[in-house]
Formats: structure tokens, sequence, C-alpha cells
């Protein structure tokens, strides 16, 4: 008995260890990261589930005892009733007041996600047929995000979720995010931090989070967008803001705008010299 306690503590307690990831025979949403991803949690642990748990009992409950109460057997000759004004106007009135009851946390969640308030960060997403391009538009900072094949995998990272650059933010600090798309419709989206947007070519959308703790976090894109939809993850890594600013220092050398434009243009110029 105790081992089988002991069993499901584990089970419970190990999605909530460290669940920035997606993990085996997990229950719930991912560890929330972020005050908006508390306030989805919050929303849907003491909000929905009970009212759905209440609402799928009770309709079972109705269904039972229907089929036991109103039996062929029991009732040779039927009802022939067919109206009832009082009954029609609470299974009308009783759903809309719970609908009302829950519009109005859920209203409030929704427009704290919009409100976005001044960004300390501002990064760019765009999407790409198979992989994410970034760009820290105030920093002058450009790459590219692939992901890592799984015979490159080093130990630790997380097979398809792990990238080759991954993306660097501060803790405690207002991140928006800008995304797009290049060629159809993805969406960027990182669970512990309550965040996903579709990413439109042509359109920006933007959304923001502000992470909690420090740590690494996965996502992926989540709008079927091809044949490698499955292998576009995002990595954002979730640092102390010396770190960030270390990270920016080198990533302003390593990813420059123009560093990038040029190397572009060499290998633009190559692929038409290879091409004549
Ligand atoms: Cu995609």
């Amino acid at each position: 008995m105790k081992k089988i306690f002991a069993l499901i503590t584990l089970c419970f307690s190990s999605t909530y260890l460290s669940a920035e990831q997606p993990k085996d025979w997990q229950l719930g949403f991912q560890k929330a990261a972020s005050k908006g991803m508390e306030d989805i949690v919050l929303f849907h642990d003491y909000m929905l589930l009970p009212i759905i748990t209440a609402i799928t009992a009770f309709v079972l409950f109705l269904v039972i005892y229907a089929c036991i109460r109103f039996r062929a057997s029991r009732n040779p000759e039927a009802s022939q009733t067919s109206h009832n004004t009082v009954i029609e106007i609470l299974w009308t009135l009783v759903p809309c007041l719970i609908l009302i009851f829950m519009a109005v946390p859920s209203f409030k969640v929704l427009y704290s996600q919009d409100r976005i308030p001044p960004a300390d960060v501002t990064i760019k997403a765009i999407g790409y047929q198979w992989y994410w391009g970034y760009e820290y538009p105030d920093e002058n900072i450009i790459f590219e995000s692939y992901m890592i094949e799984e015979k490159d995998l080093k130990p630790g990272q997380p097979r398809l979720l792990a990238v080759d650059n991954e993306i660097f933010v501060p803790v405690n600090k207002v991140v928006k995010v800008l995304i797009t798309a290049n060629d159809v419709l993805h969406a960027w989206a990182l669970p512990s931090f309550g965040v996903k947007r579709d990413a439109v070519p042509g359109r920006i959308n933007e959304t923001w989070f502000k992470a909690d703790r420090l740590g690494t976090f996965y996502g992926q894109c989540s709008e079927l967008c091809g044949i490698k939809h499955a292998f576009m993850p995002i990595t954002v890594n979730v640092v102390s803001q010396e770190e960030y600013d270390m990270w920016l220092k080198e990533a302003k050398v390593k990813f420059a705008k123009e560093q990038t434009q040029e190397n572009l243009k060499i290998v633009k110029k190559n692929l038409k010299g290879s091409i004549n």
C-alpha cells in the first residue's frame, strides 16, 4: 500500500518538478513560469474543471435516471407530455447564468494578455517552412533557429525540442514578442509562459510574457504548417540580467544584422555563379 502511495506521489510530483517541457504520462499543464500562465492555470483548475465535472456528472445522472425510471417494462403506456414551461425556462436560463459567471474571470485573463506593458526586451519571431527566424530589433541581432537532429543531441537536450540557436531573455522583465511568418501560417507557442499566437504572412501579431524564474523553456510551432510542422521547436533560456548582457555582447558579434545579410549576399552570389 505504502509503495503504491509513493508511486502515485512520485507520478504527480515529477509532473510538477521541472515541467518546462512535456513529460511522459503528464497530466495537466506544464508548470507555469509567468503570471499570465498562473492565471490561466487557476482559471482552469478552480473554475472550468469543477463546472465541467459537475455538468458531466449531472447529465450522466439524468440519463441513468431516465433509463431506469422511464423504462418500457415500467411504462407500458408512454407519457404524452411534450411541454413544461417552467423547466424550459430553467434549462435556458441556468446555462446562460453559468456562462456569464464564467465569462467574468475569463475576460479578465484575456484582457491581461492583450494589454502589453512597456517592454524591456522586444523579440521578433518569424516562422519559415520549417524553422524559426529571430530578430532583436533594438540590438541589431538576427539569427535562425533550427531543431537539432536526434543523432546530434547532446546529453540533456530533449528530442524534437532542442534547437541550435536559442533565445535568451532576462528574468522578471517584460518581453514583447512580435510574431509573423514568411510563407504559410505558423504559430509561436510557449506553454509555460501561457503564450500562443498565430504567425501570419504579411501581418505582425504581438504578445508578451514576463518569466518569473530561471530555466530553459520549450515550445513548438502550433499551427499545422506542412510536412515538417513537428520539427520547428522553440527554446527560450531565461537568465539573470548579467548573463543576458553577456549573451547580448556575444550575440551582437555572432549574429550582427549586417554580417548576416552580408553572408546571405555571398551565398546568393555563389549560388548564381554555380547556376551559370
Ligand atoms: Cu510552423
